[in-house]
């Protein structure tokens, strides 16, 4: 059975949920109903007229989104799923992913600032993204298709029978739609539905496939049962890892190499108030990931601990795996005098109330602290990003259980080459009888 990761289930813990309901609503009907392109004009088609289109192969588009309550560091995982899905594509036709733009999630709710329809290269680095897989941003697409128009929607979703115990196969199969769809035709008898927040999309079909295995599991039904050219997979979460840890899975990871700004402002925030530089530090970074192979363990880092306090979600349910702040606090004491180390970063999505009483208990903490500015331009996707660029960096770091913007921190010092030891830490809960450590995914070339 294909690993779905070290966080097999699918979080949504009650608050979460219901405030992903709430963004649901159907936005509003656009000025003009759009016409549907003639089929010369569709994606792929523009090209056409073109003599040396005639021989070339044709492009189709794939295109995806995840369940509206899933998080930023949840969804960065989906998309390793999806590249696999691609490259096995790719092995038959000329297949092309369209980066599903970046809005509406639960966690990005700092006041003021709109944070949707965000386009993939606000947080990525977009060339690095193209050496693993072909990847266009959704404004491209629509460019390229001369319309927004997309021929085919399957919504996947589990089978209403559930998982017959002890019996695992892989399958696919076109089923009725077990939750109300997402998707309302209007009286064009087009699909109407979320899009990443633009409006003026439609879908020409929309059908439901249940589904049990790993992401290319997909592959035959977009090869043999569909011509349309560009193909939107909703619900993507429900396709699990071909094969996690892999080859192919670190290839994907590594492709992921965070946008060029963003890693500048980390890295003059390292320089500034942690004496902290690639030089003295051995964490030399190629601009090209396909050059860089750090051999485990040559990685030093910068002389301070790297923490990550997940609260806010992670604490309304009193999670027993979850310290308390005076107990995260005990436990940074003691590793700064086992490290012999005096400077502490701290990420953390803590309320101002928590923040507060942080600074109390360890007044010598350092943190990214984004003026108004900062946060309106980098946004609340891109502060995670500094955050955890930062604390990739770090002598040692340790994370909160189960949280994936730990685990995402965890694999890009992995990328970097640091000893395990260093990085595979998490706290533990102070009623925690068994405080079992995170897992080693070695990073495979
Ligand atoms: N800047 C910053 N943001 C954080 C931090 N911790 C959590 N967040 C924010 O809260 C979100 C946490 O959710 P994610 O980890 O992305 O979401 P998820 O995929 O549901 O993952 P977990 O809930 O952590 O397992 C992040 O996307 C950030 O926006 C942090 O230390 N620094
Ligand atoms: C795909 O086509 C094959 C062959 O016609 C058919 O057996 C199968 O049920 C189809 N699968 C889906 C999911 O529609």
């Amino acid at each position: 059975m294909a690993a779905q990761g070290p966080r097999g289930r699918l979080a949504s813990s009650l608050p979460r949920l219901l405030l992903g309901l709430a963004a649901l609503a159907v936005p509003p009907p656009p000025a003009a109903a759009p016409e549907p392109p003639p089929a010369a004009l569709r994606a792929g088609h523009a090209a056409s007229s073109l003599p040396a289109a005639a021989t070339a192969p044709r492009t189709r588009y794939l295109l995806y989104d995840v369940n509206p309550p899933e998080g930023f560091n949840l969804r960065r995982d989906v998309y390793v799923r999806i590249a696999s899905l691609v490259k096995t594509l790719r092995k038959s036709e000329n297949w092309v992913l369209v980066l599903p733009p970046w809005g509406r999630l639960y966690h990005w709710q700092s006041p003021d600032i709109l944070q949707v329809r965000i386009p993939w290269s606000e947080f990525f680095d977009i060339p690095s993204l193209n050496r693993n897989i072909p990847v266009i941003e959704y404004e491209q697409f629509l460019a390229e298709s001369g319309g927004p128009f997309i021929e085919q929607i399957y919504v996947l979703q589990g089978y209403a029978e559930g998982w017959k115990e002890g019996t695992w196969e892989e399958k696919i199969n076109e089923r009725p739609c077990i939750d109300q769809l997402m998707y309302s035709k209007d009286k064009h008898e087009y699909y109407r539905g979320w899009f990443w927040g633009y409006e003026e999309t439609r879908g020409l079909t929309v059908s439901c496939l249940s589904v049990q295995g790993s992401a290319s599991i997909v592959a035959p039904i977009l090869l043999k049962n569909t011509s349309a050219q560009s193909v939107m997979l909703d619900r993507a979460e429900n396709l699990l890892h071909d094969h996690y840890g892999g080859k192919d899975y670190w290839n994907t990871r590594r492709s992921m190499v965070f946008a060029k700004h963003l890693r500048v402002v980390g890295d003059e925030f390292r320089r500034k108030y942690l004496q902290s530089t690639d030089e003295a530090d051995r964490t030399h970074y190629k601009e090209d990931w396909t050059q860089m192979k750090v051999k485990t363990g040559t990685a030093l880092g910068g002389p301070y601990l790297g923490v990550h306090l997940r609260r806010k979600d992670f604490i309304w349910g009193h999670r027993e795996d979850v310290p308390s702040l005076q107990g995260a606090v005990k436990k940074i004491r003691s590793l700064l005098e086992m490290l012999k180390l005096e400077k502490v970063f701290v990420a953390t999505d803590a309320v101002e109330e928590e923040i507060e009483l942080l600074k109390k208990l360890l007044p010598e903490m350092v943190r990214f602290e984004p003026s108004w500015e900062e946060l309106e331009l980098y946004k609340d996707g891109g502060l995670a990003v500094i955050d955890q660029w930062i604390c990739a960096h770090a002598r040692y770091f340790i994370g909160t259980s189960v949280s994936t913007f730990s685990f995402r921190i965890h694999e890009e010092r992995e990328i970097l080459g640091f000893d395990p030891k260093t990085t595979y830490n998490r706290f533990c809960g102070e009623t925690e009888k068994n405080c079992e450590q995170p897992t080693h995914w070695k990073i495979v070339y």
